[in-house]
């Protein structure tokens, strides 16, 4: 962009950053990132430079709409309070006139460039790049653009996103697509200066119908889709630099990809190994047990090793109501992921520890509580908590945590975790009476959890307003809720008195129950 088009976005930017505080609402998250304004969804060039990460997403700064989609930009020493920066590209005449969608950031030997998805209305997506200036404020679109299009001969449904990285003296990129019939893929290309493209073949297709055994048919939760979209490419659990192709017998290679079709949207990865022109899975693995709710996950290896993944928390709501409140999408909080006995595995940044407040020890380690059929423990009240409680459940015990509850129960979130297999405990989140809204999505989102002999849950619960991030034994769990009442503030454990209409009569033991207040994080304008 001119230089003249860069100070209008950020004059723009600052009366947008200042408008957005007014329009507030209680459902907005007060310590993950949201935008200033208007729309967000996918996190895009994930990175860490000189000890600054850059969280850069697709954004609609005018309207709460996926439309015109631009590149917002914030930065952050730790992970969880962000600047906002200036809008880093935005839409214009050319293959990218109706939308500068989804895409990385590499360092081209000192130059910082972006390779993005170039959307006009009616067309497959096509591959741009711009250059940036070395603080990664102002970006420049290549003349050259388009520099990738669909290679021909293929029935694509779809190809756009990006994962690029460097190997053996040349760059490869993977760009996420969809075969009409077969299923979704990642589309592998090499080239030498990042403009000009050669088309090698699929480096892996999903299986649209669900028969190979490559996950399941088309309405089970890890369907591979018939589209791959965002599709991410790296080593994990090994040292090195965790590109592709960089690791060595330790680890594995993981390809990482959010799976569409309409109204499927689930985030899912394969483990297995990368090796020429082909990734061999081994393993398929859910990344997200609330599917849409966290959608379009890219991550970056941060300057100390670690593995961190941003996803795109939509909203569960009419989007009558974002447009009302004049925001829609945040960002989920950093995640850690490596890999625990083969199955990948995920953690808040520690960082995120740093928002805590008031301390309360409902269940100290010292005192484990056995809780009885019907008996509950009461949490915190609040609505931006986080909460940490390691359970022990028997065969066939349930638990549930309670959260957004009004005292009456009218409006509650529950989280129930059920052991009903030896080394799986099956986990569900009930939302049939989260909102009085009726407008407020109630689907059910479950899944299965590994968990110990002795039936040990670790679980830790991150509550920001409308948002929830729950991890168990490793697992994520994100979902939204919406609730109306403005005394739905209460949190519990309990062990209900019944299960599937039967009486329970399964003792669970409660070996801590730890809380924490959460301070205001996010976005400092
Ligand atoms: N969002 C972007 C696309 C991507 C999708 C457009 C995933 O590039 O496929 O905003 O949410």
């Amino acid at each position: 962009m001119s230089d003249d088009d860069t100070t209008s976005i950020r004059v723009a930017t600052a009366e947008r950053a200042s408008e957005a505080r007014d329009l507030a609402d209680r459902h907005l998250p007060r310590y993950h990132f949201v935008a200033p304004q208007g729309w967000l969804n996918d996190p895009n060039g994930l990175t860490q430079q000189d000890g600054v990460y850059h969280l850069f997403y697709q954004h609609n700064p005018y309207a709460v709409a996926h439309e015109r989609v631009h590149w917002g930009h914030a930065t952050s020493r730790d992970l969880v309070t962000w600047t906002d920066e200036p809008i880093a590209l935005a839409p214009s005449p050319g293959p990218d006139e109706d939308g500068c969608w989804s895409g990385v950031l590499v360092d081209d030997d000192g130059v910082p460039t972006l390779v993005y998805s170039g959307h006009r209305e009616g067309h497959l997506e096509v591959g741009c790049v711009a250059t940036g200036t070395a603080d990664l404020r102002t970006w420049t679109k290549d003349p050259a653009n388009p520099v990738v299009e669909a290679p021909p001969g293929l029935d694509l449904l779809a190809f756009r996103d990006h994962c690029v990285w460097r190997e053996g003296g040349v760059w490869r990129q993977i760009i996420g697509a969809g075969i009409r019939d077969l299923g979704g893929t990642a589309l592998l290309f090499e080239s030498t200066d990042l403009r000009a493209w050669r088309y090698i073949g699929p480096l892996a297709v999903g299986d649209a119908t669900g028969r190979s055994g490559l996950g399941g048919p088309p309405d089970a939760k890890d369907w591979t889709g018939a589209v791959w979209e965002c599709v991410d490419l790296f080593h994990l659990g090994s040292p090195g630099t965790g590109a592709p192709g960089a690791g060595g017998a330790e680890g594995t290679d993981v390809l990482m990809f959010s799976a569409w079709h309409f109204d499927t949207f689930h985030p899912l990865c394969f483990t297995g190994t990368y090796r020429g022109d082909a990734f061999e899975p081994t393993g398929l693995h859910r990344l997200d047990l609330g599917e849409r709710a966290f959608y379009a996950p890219q991550s970056l290896r941060d300057e100390t090793g670690r593995r961190i993944i941003f996803g795109w928390l939509q909203e569960e709501r009419a989007l009558s109501a974002s447009i009302t409140e004049g925001w829609s999408g945040a960002m989920s909080l950093p995640r850690v992921m490596s890999m625990d006995s083969g199955i990948p595995s995920f953690a808040p940044a520690p960082e995120v520890d740093t928002l805590r407040r008031d301390p309360a020890q409902i269940v100290p380690d010292t005192h484990p509580v056995a809780l009885r059929p019907g008996i509950e423990v009461a949490g915190p009240m609040g609505d931006q908590l986080d909460l940490e409680i390691d359970l022990a459940i028997p065969a066939g015990g349930v638990a549930h945590l309670v959260l957004l509850a009004t005292p009456d129960r009218a409006e509650q979130t529950v989280l129930q975790i059920g052991r009903d297999h030896d080394q799986m405990a099956t986990v569900r989140l009930d939302r049939s009476r989260s909102s009085l809204d009726p407008t407020t999505w109630t689907t059910d989102r479950s899944g299965q959890i590994p968990v110990g002999a002795d039936g040990s849950i670790s679980l830790r619960a991150l509550l920001d307003h409308s948002t929830l991030e729950v991890f168990i034994n490793g697992q994520p769990l994100t979902a939204r809720a919406y609730p109306t009442r403005t005394d739905a503030l209460h949190t519990a454990l309990t062990v209900p008195a019944h299960v599937g209409g039967q009486p329970n009569i399964v003792d669970v033991t409660v070996a801590r129950f730890e809380a924490w207040r959460m301070k205001d994080a996010g976005l400092w304008i």
